[in-house]
């Protein structure tokens, strides 16, 4: 099945939304395959957000994602990467709709509670960028079958 990355940001651990957060993904039925607390360093934060480096806001972005540390969690699931960005809502929580994370959780365009792989192609980098092999848990669920049906089990395996 495939897999996503999502951070819970500083802002979330801070605001003490972490367990919420977890709820709404484990509701849902993604099932979670890899999860660590880290500090970002400078390096990781200019790896991890290269494509806004010279954005006026980036000094901004940069000390919210090392105010406190964070949660690095991989989810699985069928189109994990799709679905976990519909849970996230966009990236304005002021215009991010009701029901979702952001939509339910934050006033703010940069302090938006959780970071999610946009791609499925990025979701592999990101991964990688905060998990070693050995990270990742790859164990059975004994719900698949009530949470997917039979011609998805077969598509999304
Ligand atoms: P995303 O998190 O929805 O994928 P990106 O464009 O990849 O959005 O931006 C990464 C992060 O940078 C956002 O989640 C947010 O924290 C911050 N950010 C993006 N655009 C702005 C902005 O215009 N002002 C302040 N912070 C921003
Ligand atoms: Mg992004």
């Amino acid at each position: 099945m495939e897999k996503t990355l999502i951070l819970i940001k500083p802002n979330a651990i801070q605001r003490g939304l972490t367990g919420d957060i977890i709820t709404r993904f484990e509701r849902k039925g993604l099932r979670f395959v890899g999860m660590k607390m880290l500090f970002m360093t400078d390096e990781l934060v200019a790896e991890h957000y290269a494509h806004l480096v010279a954005r006026p806001f980036f000094p901004y972005l940069k000390a919210s994602m090392q105010a406190a540390p964070l949660i690095a969690c991989c989810l699985e699931g069928a189109e994990a990467v799709e679905t976990v960005r519909q849970m996230v809502g966009v990236t304005n929580s002021r215009k991010a709709l009701p029901g979702t994370i952001r939509g339910d959780f934050s006033m703010s365009g940069e302090q938006n509670v959780v970071h999610a792989s946009d791609s499925v192609e990025n979701a592999l980098v990101e991964i990688n960028r905060f998990f070693k092999p050995e990270e990742l848990f790859d164990y059975q669920s004994a719900v698949t079958c009530f949470e997917y049906g039979g011609e998805e089990t077969i598509k999304y395996k």
